[in-house]
């Protein structure tokens, strides 16, 4: 028997994303539980869509769930790999983007996270945003995939270098979840 009193359930696969929800979420006394639901995934050039379908698809459920997907886009790779970043990390890896950028100095790129939350019939979006650039090499030991190659804006450390607190405060996930986190404080959602 599910028991959700200020708990959500998480559709991932991803360990480190339960990590990182759970941290920034337990500010908001929400807690997040991982659930293994079937999701599909559409392949989309939008985050949102693929975020979406998967939450409609979902079927008929009544605990808070939520999904997210992510990406890394670099911008003078046209914003490569974007909503295909678990793919290409699967297949390149760090080091095959530091290959793709080689010899360039022009390295900006961004994370972006989408937070999908869906009860009942309602679905609710939250988008986070953390601006940067790729470093010239992998550096660091925490976090989880392209994390040691990427620099956030006013910082010189990777976030593979940072702490999981520390890395919430500026990224993309940590943003997201904040403002769902502001978002069920205020409407008292679950
Ligand atoms: P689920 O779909 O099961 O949630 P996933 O890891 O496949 O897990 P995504 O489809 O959202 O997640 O893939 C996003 C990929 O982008 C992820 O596998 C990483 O390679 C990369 N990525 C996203 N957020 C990241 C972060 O905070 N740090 C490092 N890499 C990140």
């Amino acid at each position: 028997m599910l028991h959700f009193d200020n708990k959500i359930f998480f559709a991932t696969n991803n360990n480190n994303k339960i990590l990182e929800a759970q941290h920034v979420l337990s500010d908001f006394k929400v807690l997040v539980e991982k659930i293994d639901i079937k999701k599909v995934e559409i392949q989309s050039d939008e985050l949102e869509e693929i975020v979406l379908y998967a939450l409609k698809k979902m079927g008929k459920i009544t605990y808070p769930i939520v999904v997210e997907d992510s990406g890394l886009f670099i911008e003078k790779l046209n914003g490569f790999p974007g909503p295909y970043s678990s793919y290409v990390y699967k297949k390149i890896g760090c080091n095959g983007i530091l290959k793709l950028l080689e010899n360039e100095n022009e390295r900006k790129a961004k994370f972006v996270s989408i937070v999908g939350f869906r009860k009942g019939r309602l679905i609710k979006i939250f988008r986070g945003e953390c601006y940067g650039k790729i470093s010239y090499k992998m550096a660091g030991k925490y976090g989880f995939g392209f994390d040691p190659i990427f620099v956030p804006e006013n910082e010189e450390k990777t976030f593979a270098e940072m702490s999981l607190e520390e890395k919430s405060l500026w990224s993309h996930r940590g943003k997201a979840f904040k403002a769902l986190g502001n978002w069920i404080r205020l409407h008292k959602y679950i």
